[in-house]
């Protein structure tokens, strides 16, 4: 008998918890998992990370909004530019992140954000936000760009991102633009 209370305190329990709501998320969650048997973890995939060990971290922002120049040309975003220095073996990764505004008060519009590597064009991955549906109205829209880079030779390397808006009237803004590169081997 005593057993028998006290699994129906715990049924009870996980049901005042479960009806509590985010408030208590995580024991709801763990006591939703107790009792919903049916649903079982049949695998989990994990790469550890032990064996990848940051090296060096670069970091820039610029959190005031600026208008990108005109496409189709592509000039730096206000402090989005890193040099950095890879030595042996070392790889490289690079997020950027930023908010656009697009106006749309014109026809299509649309900013554009690549990835520059000694003055050249990384073609893929790029960022490019722009207006749906002929939208008249402002829409704001989140960037975030990744990009990782091995078998680079030892030395200095400068990276950057420029951007482009292709605009016709109002201005298109990027604003909280964050460069951040690691290396790491
Ligand atoms: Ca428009
Ligand atoms: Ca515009």
């Amino acid at each position: 008998m005593g057993k028998n209370r006290s699994g129906r305190g715990i049924a009870i329990l996980a049901l005042l918890l479960a009806a509590s709501g985010l408030g208590f998320g995580g024991f709801s969650f763990i006591y939703f998992n107790n009792l919903t048997e049916g649903n079982v973890v049949q695998n989990i995939w994990y790469q550890p990370t032990e064996e990848n060990v940051v090296q060096n971290i670069w970091y820039a922002e610029y959190l005031t909004h600026q208008t990108p120049s005109q496409q189709p040309i592509f000039t730096t975003l206000t402090n989005m530019q890193l040099v950095i220095t890879v030595n042996t073996s070392e790889s490289v990764y690079i997020s950027f992140n930023a908010k656009c505004t697009i106006d749309n008060s014109g026809s299509y519009e649309y900013i554009q954000c690549i990835i520059y590597q000694n003055g050249t064009e990384i073609p893929a991955p790029y960022a490019y936000v722009g207006e749906v549906n002929s939208e008249t109205l402002p829409s704001l829209r989140m960037i975030s760009l990744q990009y990782s880079i091995s078998g680079l030779a030892a030395g200095d390397y400068d990276f950057s991102i420029r951007a482009a808006t292709g605009d016709n009237t109002g201005d298109n803004r990027i604003d909280d633009t964050i460069l951040f590169i690691q290396t790491y081997l």
